[in-house]
C-alpha cells in the first residue's frame, strides 16, 4: 500500500536527519538515502510486486523531498529504483539489497579514486583554503597526505552552521597544520594560498558548481588573484536534468540559522534570507575532480552525457 503507515522507521528517520542536517554532505546524503531504501525493501510485507513497487516509490519521494539542491540524493534513489527486477516480491527484495550493496560500494570506491587524482594536484608544501566540509575534498587531502605531503590550510568556518569546524578537526587528524578564519578574512590570506579545495552538491551541465554559500565569492577571488580552484565531486554531483535546460534549486534554509528569535526581534522588522548554497560559473573553476580523473569545467557534459545518457527518469514520482 502507498500510505505513510508502510514507510520503515529508518526511511522517515533517515528523511527527518538529512532535513535537519544531522545527516548532510551531498555523498553521505546519498548513502543514507539508498541504505533506507534497503531497510523498506528489507522489511516490506507487501502482498504484490505491485504493492511492493509502489511502496519503494513512496519511500523515495520522502527521501526526495528532504533537501532540493544537492543531486547525489535522487541520483542514489534513481540508482537503486531503477535496478529493481524479477516477477515476486522476493526478486524485487533482492534486487534492492543487491543495488543498494553496489551504489554504497561504489559510492566508498569513487571518494578513493578522486581522492588519488585530487591529491595528485598538491605538492608537498602546499597551502590550501576550504570552505565548508566535503567529505570528497578530505579524500583529496588524505591521499596528498599518504604521499608524504605537508600540508597547511586556512580554513573558513562557513557561517551559518559553521561546517568548517568538522573539516578544522579532521583536517588536524590528518596531521595538516590547520588555521580557522572567519569566511570575510579569506581575501586577505589567498595571497599565501596555493589551492582554494571545495567541494560541490550539484555541477551543471555548462559546468558550473551548486556549492555551499560563499564558493562562488571565494572563486571571483581566488581567479582575481591568481590562486587555483579546485573542485572535489564525485560523478554522483553530476546533474543530468541541467543537460535538458533545468536549472538547480537552491535551498533556503531557516531565519533562525541566522539569527536568533530574540535577537531578530530586538534588530526590528526586518527579512532574513539564508541561502544554503550558490553558483559558481565554470570560469573560475580550474579543474572538477572526479573518480573518473580531472576535467576541465567546460568538458564535463560530454562525462554526463556518458553517465546518464539524454533521457532521464525520475522513477519515484510515478504514483
Ligand atoms: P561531500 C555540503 O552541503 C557542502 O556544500 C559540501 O561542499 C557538499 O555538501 C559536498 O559534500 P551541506 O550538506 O559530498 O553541508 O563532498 O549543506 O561530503
Amino acid at each position: 500500500m502507498n500510505t505513510p503507515e508502510t514507510l520503515h522507521t529508518e526511511v522517515t528517520e533517515t528523511a527527518s536527519a538529512i532535513a535537519e542536517m544531522e545527516i548532510r554532505g551531498a555523498a553521505t546524503i546519498a548513502d543514507a538515502a539508498a541504505r533506507a531504501l534497503g531497510a523498506q525493501a528489507e522489511a516490506s510485507t507487501a502482498a504484490t510486486p505491485e504493492e511492493f513497487r509502489a511502496e519503494l516509490r513512496a519511500a523515495a519521494r520522502v527521501l526526495h523531498d528532504t533537501r532540493p539542491t544537492a543531486v547525489s540524493l535522487p541520483n542514489a534513489l534513481r540508482y537503486v529504483l531503477l535496478g529493481m527486477e524479477g516477477t515476486t516480491v522476493e526478486e524485487l527484495q533482492n534486487s534492492i539489497a543487491r543495488r543498494v550493496a553496489a551504489f554504497c560500494g561504489q559510492l566508498e570506491r569513487a571518494q578513493d579514486d578522486l581522492g588519488r587524482f585530487g591529491g595528485n594536484r598538491l605538492r608537498d608544501g602546499d597551502t590550501i583554503m576550504t570552505h565548508c566540509h566535503s567529505t570528497d575534498v578530505i579524500a583529496c587531502v588524505r591521499a596528498a597526505v599518504e604521499d608524504g605531503k605537508e600540508l597547511t590550510a586556512y580554513v573558513r568556518e562557513t557561517r551559518p552552521r559553521n561546517q568548517g569546524h568538522i573539516t578544522a578537526r579532521e583536517l588536524t587528524e590528518l596531521g595538516v597544520d590547520v588555521t580557522l578564519i572567519v569566511d570575510n578574512a579569506a581575501r586577505h590570506y589567498l595571497n599565501d594560498v596555493d589551492h582554494v579545495l571545495v567541494g560541490a552538491d550539484s555541477i551543471a551541465a555548462d559546468g558550473s558548481v551548486i556549492n555551499k554559500i560563499g564558493t562562488s565569492g571565494l572563486a571571483v577571488n581566488a581567479r582575481d588573484m591568481g590562486t587555483q580552484v579546485m573542485v572535489a565531486a564525485q560523478t554522483i554531483k553530476l546533474h543530468p536534468a541541467t543537460m535538458t535546460g533545468h536549472t538547480v534549486e537552491i535551498e533556503e534554509r531557516d531565519a533562525t540559522e541566522v539569527v536568533a528569535d530574540d535577537v531578530r526581534a530586538e534588530i526590528g522588522d526586518i527579512r532574513i534570507n539564508n541561502p544554503a548554497f550558490d553558483v559558481t560559473p565554470p570560469r573560475y573553476v580550474d579543474a572538477i575532480v572526479t573518480e573518473r580523473g580531472q576535467f576541465p569545467p567546460e568538458s564535463i557534459v560530454i562525462l554526463m552525457r556518458e553517465l546518464f545518457g539524454e533521457r532521464v527518469t525520475n522513477p519515484w514520482e510515478e504514483l
